[in-house]
């Protein structure tokens, strides 16, 4: 998602607007978007990677972040041990130890400045060395 719509309670200097029936979505400074990852989506890299990471475009919430790491089996693998880089907000991360080669699913769930839920998912494959 690259744009999302004003919300009322956000945002009541547009609450006219959207009564007099103009409703329409308006881009709003602060809507997380993922921007890059390491390992990179649908990469295949030779080993396992010792964390997998996040950045977002903005800032993140600290509070409801989530990532996680899922094998081919539907087996969480990471070590659950989820961070936020003190002084890079828009950076998450999280341990993951000795994966075997398969192609690995990463969810994450992050809170936008604006209040947005975000959510998304990639893949990558560790392949055989
Ligand atoms: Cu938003």
């Amino acid at each position: 998602m690259t744009r999302c719509s004003i919300q009322l309670a956000a945002a009541p200097l547009f609450s006219f607007i959207l009564a007099a029936g103009f409703a329409i979505p308006i881009p709003v400074f602060g809507h997380a978007i993922l921007v890059k990852s390491q390992p990179a989506a649908d990469s295949t890299i030779a080993e396992s990677p010792k964390q997998v990471d996040v950045w977002f475009n903005d800032k993140v919430g600290s509070e409801y972040k989530a990532l996680a790491v899922i094998n081919s089996k539907g087996e969480r693998v990471d070590n659950k041990d989820i961070e936020q880089e003190t002084f890079d907000p828009s950076h998450l991360y999280t341990t993951v130890t000795g994966l075997p080669p398969d192609t690995y699913t990463v969810r994450y769930r992050v809170v936008s400045l604006d209040t947005h839920i975000v959510t998304g998912k990639f893949k990558f494959t560790v392949n055989k060395p």
